[in-house]
């Protein structure tokens, strides 16, 4: 096989956030860019022989030549076979469990998730370790540490491969196999659930709506939904893919997934509305007319479980992340079973599920997920509701509310500042970190604050630390203020304010969030001045 040994320079941005490396379109396809990054993750891991590397992206524009251009170094760096989804595509958590499934050494998965793809766009790329789950901080700070080092990278001489075509090509002893995308996922997810009382409640006058918003779950549900489960073709929206996301915004959220929200406030509302984002990690869950936090989610499929076959046996552990709501952790106290308090991000808990602390996990951005892989799992999420419907005959609203009267109301909600100019989104962190030191013990209206700090997280399996996650406020009646700045962002920086307050008041777990928290919201704004400081009046996202 003839290599060619490529000359180039550092770029100083190769920084992974909080998945992966995002940046535009524009960014990757500057020359040696791609290359750069790719050969930073092979120079800092120990390659064994015959080794085999995952790939797969989301399907977004820029997905078919990155993947032309890493099989090439793959080859060219030591793999001995590369196995890609057809097309490239690979939802997020189905290539986690090829990763597994196959015991791949790594996987390198394409995808800037819910952000909007197209030439302006974004793209985003990251590495996988060997239990499919996103590599820990030691390994990302490593890549970036090599990205700022680099001086050449390696290519094989090799044709591009034809995606469209399934099966095995070997190329001068190095073997790539394009795989169907869909069938071991589907087959996974048919070992989980109860997929005949699934079938029998949707063939008996229950319905479902999905929607894929045209990004890499169209043909997982419709092998799921439709063929493997017999919903009727209609229950399924946007579920063609295309490399723009039909230029929207793949974000399963309210503000993003309007057309499916019309559709579950309007007046044949189905049973179940759902959505998953870009990559297929995240979900929304809807009932008639109702809304389900994605917190609010975690705790019930938490204190459901043992309905769902896959976790017949019991919990051995749940985890959230931080700014996720307490709603859990007050089922795992019914249990008795742990519950663990993670960074923000999915990588965190991959220790804990290979420890066997964990079986749920899940984040209040729409992401909730188990120990079948090691990332978070949209569809998943959509058959474990479709289960629990099934398995109790209620409706979503009926679960949800039945919840807050045995546990009480975690009131939730995330208000995010999108692209705010980094210096103003710091100086907001600053004002609010400055002022630390004479917060504790301040009442401001109904709330007194009984500590504030900066989250930090002692990994409890590798004892690893990771620092500045995140700022808390805590009042003393268990309400608390978040806030943190993204790290999947673009575009200047995004500010996130997450809000909670607990109640068992019958009268407040009516109430719709927003009011329930509005002094709450008035207190962030005092605490942080957000609003003087950014000229913003506004959230742009609220979940
Ligand atoms: C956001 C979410 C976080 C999630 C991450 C990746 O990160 O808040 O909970 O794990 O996106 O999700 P940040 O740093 O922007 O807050 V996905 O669906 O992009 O893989
Ligand atoms: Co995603």
């Amino acid at each position: 096989m003839q290599l060619h040994s490529v000359p180039t320079q550092p770029f100083n941005d190769q920084k992974p956030g909080t998945s992966g490396l995002r940046k535009k379109v524009r960014v990757f396809q500057q020359p040696h860019y791609l290359q750069n990054f790719v050969q930073s993750i092979f120079d800092t891991l120990e390659i064994p022989p015959n080794a085999t590397l995952t790939v797969g992206g989301d399907g977004r524009y820029f997905n078919r030549e990155a993947i032309q251009i890493i099989i090439k170094m793959a080859a060219a760096n030591g793999f001995s076979k590369v196995m890609v989804g057809q097309h490239g595509i690979l939802s997020t958590p189905a290539a986690s469990h090829i990763i597994r499934k196959y015991h791949t050494f790594g996987g390198i998965i394409l995808s800037a998730s819910h952000n909007p793809a197209g030439p302006e766009e974004d793209f985003g790329i990251k590495y996988n370790t060997a239990n499919g789950g996103p590599a820990p901080e030691k390994i990302t700070e490593a890549i970036f540490a090599r990205s700022k080092q680099i001086d050449r990278y390696s290519l094989a001489d090799l044709p591009d491969v034809d995606l469209s075509r399934l099966g095995k090509t070997v190329l001068e002893g190095f073997e790539v196999e394009v795989m169907d995308a869909v069938a071991d996922y589907a087959d996974l997810m048919q070992t989980m659930f109860d997929f005949p009382a699934i079938k029998h409640w949707l063939a008996n006058g229950h319905r479902m709506v999905f929607d894929a918003m045209h990004a890499v779950t169209g043909p997982y549900a419709q092998e799921i939904f439709v063929r493997r489960l017999g919903a009727p073709a209609d229950s399924l929206m946007h579920c063609e893919v295309s490399e723009t996301f039909g230029g929207g915004h793949p974000d399963p959220n309210l503000t993003y997934a309007d057309a499916l929200v019309n559709v579950a406030y309007g007046a044949q509302a189905p049973d179940l509305a759902a959505a998953s984002d870009g990559d297929g990690d995240r979900n929304m869950i809807l009932g008639q007319h109702f809304f389900v936090t994605p917190s609010d989610s975690l705790a019930l499929i938490a204190a459901h479980a043992k309905r769902i076959p896959a976790y017949a046996q019991g919990l051995a552990g749940v985890a959230r992340s931080m700014p996720t709501s307490g709603a859990v952790d007050r089922v795992a106290t019914a249990l008795g079973i742990p519950c663990y308090e993670t960074p923000t991000g999915w990588k965190f808990f991959g220790n804990l599920m290979d420890a066997g602390k964990v079986t749920l996990c899940g984040e209040e951005s729409f992401g909730t997920g188990s120990d079948h892989v090691r990332e978070k799992d949209g569809l998943w999420a959509v058959l474990c509701w479709l289960n629990l419907l099934a398995a109790t005959g209620e409706s979503v609203e009926s679960l949800v509310r039945s919840h807050w009267q045995q546990y009480g109301r975690n009131v939730y909600s995330r208000h995010d500042y999108e692209a705010v100019p980094t210096a103003q989104a710091q100086a907001v962190i600053a004002h609010l970190q400055a002022q630390f030191d004479r917060l504790p013990g301040q009442t401001i209206g109904r709330y007194t604050i009984a500590t504030v700090d900066d989250f930090s997280y002692t990994d409890p399996v590798d004892g690893s630390v990771s620092r500045g996650q995140g700022l808390r406020i805590l009042f003393r009646c268990g309400s608390r203020i978040v806030v943190r700045l993204s790290g999947t962002g673009t575009e200047g920086a995004t500010i996130r304010v997450y809000l909670e307050a607990y109640t068992e008041d019958p009268a407040l777990q009516q109430m719709d969030a927003q009011d329930a928290l509005a002094e709450l919201i008035a207190v962030a704004h005092q605490l942080t001045q957000l609003p003087t400081l950014t000229g913003r009046q506004q959230p742009t996202v609220i979940t």
